[in-house]
């Protein structure tokens, strides 16, 4: 502690999710520098400690859904079902907490509510609202990528009688849905993992669709205890596979072109990978995201399927009427979603033909029609990327604000560094692969390289790093260009481009270089004395 009363420590970060921990701990214990962690929740988690609504399960199969970073982690580490849920999750980094004693250096319950850069000092001032404030050489940003909840701005929610809740943000206590009249409004991953569970429960339930989606079965069950030895056995060949390849999961792509395969051949190979079910459909073909013909014969297939699974045309004909390639939104993976519009208790409305005018005290009202509910789920997602970011007051130097220099849009170099931040790095930051890819795989190379690049500086006593303009700019043109390559910004009602928030700048966030590929450029910066960035 400062006479001054501030707190000092060589790192602040923000964050107890998968990245905060990891960044601790490397800094902690393998650079030996004094950290503090700062964690709004009461616990660490991160993602998984909010998302707790019914359903709410990883998309990752769990043997990839962890950190490789120790082997004897993985070893001692023991998931139960191919994809893990919110507290199997929840009880995994409680377990990585306790095992390096991460606990001591976090202060929970906290919120940071203003990061400051003071330049004559070279430090970063971050204050909370418990009144403290912290001076940082190094301040890291680990607060997720899918944090700040998207609350629509529906008029008359105010008024609403029943009550109402966002799958980000869900109580703890749980939602009794029984024999309710429920209503949804979403259906992306979230939605769809949802719905089939609250349906078992509520007395009805109204899907409120804007964008139909396609899903893909998760063939969830319990790991065999084959499956469980495989796993511990093959933890270097698991590793290389999730680290060499474009996504970050546990597969590779098949290097086959869809539509260069005779037709049968295809329909066989997909009707496979279906049964096989999960992310892995999509790897069946590796030009799914860069050929429209390829892509339409996959899109095809599911809209095939789900006209299959659903019995009432009518419903079916609402959730096939999709407007995006396949996988150029985040493709869901499901248990059962198709199927529970075979419910009774079950409807769809579609909302592009006419949209929600207002909440009322008694529903959600659209044109003339009144849907009287007890419960709105709201499963609309987040202001991805750049809004748990800009939540925070952050100002570099001359005063600077984050929110003001990405006004028009994120820009930074590498999604890891804003030009006129300096020594703030943000871990899966906008541009960065992050969301494209199996988080902890891009969030152990995001964090592997801050803390590379840290001890390179404290060993060679360098005060400052900072990302420069050109280098900035530069990456921004080549995440456009990596996203053009693809068929991915075809997707107009995405959160890759920030269009389910309304007012955001449309610019595509995301880094679609491949996960392999954007390791290699950033190994390359830091094999190059840190190439883009001026350190002082
Ligand atoms: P998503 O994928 O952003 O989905 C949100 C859903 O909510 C989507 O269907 C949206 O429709 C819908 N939405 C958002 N705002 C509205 C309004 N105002 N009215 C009607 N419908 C609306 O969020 P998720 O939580 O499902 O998933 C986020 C990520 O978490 C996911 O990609 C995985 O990476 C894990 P839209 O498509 O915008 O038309």
């Amino acid at each position: 502690v400062s006479t001054s009363g501030a707190i000092e420590v060589d790192a602040l970060i923000i964050g107890a999710g998968f990245s905060g921990l990891y960044q601790l701990l490397s800094l902690r214990d393998k650079l030996n520098l004094s950290v503090q962690v700062i964690e709004v929740a009461d616990e660490v988690g991160g993602t998984w400690y909010w998302n707790r609504y019914p359903g709410a399960r990883c998309d990752s199969e769990s043997h990839s859904y962890q950190y490789y970073f120790s082997d004897e982690l993985v070893k001692e580490w023991e998931w139960t079902q191919r994809y893990p849920d919110h507290a199997e999750i929840r009880q995994y980094l409680g377990h990585v907490a306790k095992k390096f004693d991460l606990k001591a250096n976090i202060k929970f319950k906290t919120r940071v509510t203003a990061a400051k850069y003071h330049e004559a000092s070279n430090r970063w001032h971050i204050t909370t609202d418990a009144g403290d404030t912290y001076v940082a050489k190094y301040f890291i940003t680990a607060v997720g990528c899918l944090s700040s909840a998207n609350i629509p701005k529906i008029a008359g929610l105010e008024s609403f009688g029943g009550e109402w809740y966002h799958t980000g943000q869900w109580p703890h206590e749980g939602v009794d849905f029984t024999g309710k009249r429920v209503g949804i409004i979403g259906t992306g991953s979230t939605g769809i993992q949802a719905i089939p569970v609250i349906a078992e429960q509520a007395g009805h339930l109204t899907v409120f669709q804007r964008t139909a989606n396609y899903s893909i079965p998760s063939r969830n069950a319990p790991l065999t205890d084959q499956f469980k030895q495989f796993a511990k056995e093959k933890i270097s060949d698991i590793r290389h596979v999730m680290h060499t390849n474009t996504n970050g999961h546990a597969f590779r792509m098949v290097p086959r072109s869809a539509i260069a395969t005779p037709e049968a051949e295809r329909r066989a190979i997909m009707e496979k990978a279906w049964e096989k079910g999960g992310l892995e459909f999509r790897a069946c073909f590796d030009d799914i995201l860069i050929n429209k013909d390829s892509n339409d014969t996959m899109a095809e297939f599911v809209c095939e399927k789900i006209r299959a699974i659903v019995r009432d045309p009518a419903k079916a004909e609402v959730l096939a009427d999709i407007d995006h390639p396949f996988a150029t939104k985040r493709p869901p993976v499901d248990t059962h979603y198709f199927e529970t519009y075979n419910r009774d208790n079950v409807s769809i409305v579609n909302l592009r033909k006419t949209p929600i005018d207002s909440i009322t005290p008694k529903g959600i009202k659209i044109g003339d029609q009144e849907y009287e509910l007890d419960i709105i789920v709201f499963a609309t997602g987040f202001d991805a990327m750049t809004g748990p970011l800009l939540n925070i007051n952050i100002t570099g130097k001359n005063n600077t604000a984050l929110k003001d220099v990405w006004s028009t849009g994120p820009s930074n170099y590498l999604g890891l560094q804003v030009p006129g931040f300096p020594n703030m790095f943000t871990i899966t930051g906008p541009g960065s692969p992050s969301v494209l890819c199996n988080m902890p795989v891009a969030i152990e190379q995001h964090v592997d390289w801050i803390t590379h690049c840290i001890a390179d500086m404290q060993a060679n006593g360098l005060q400052k790093i900072e990302a420069t303009a050109k280098a900035a700019n530069d990456w921004v043109q080549e995440v456009n260009v990596a996203a053009n390559a693809t068929l991915l910004p075809q997707a107009k009602h995405s959160w890759y481009l920030g269009a389910n928030v309304p007012g955001k700048p449309r610019v595509f966030m995301p880094y679609a270089g491949g996960m392999a590929n954007y390791r290699k450029i950033c190994d390359d910066v830091a094999k190059n004395s840190y190439t883009g960035f001026q350190r002082t």
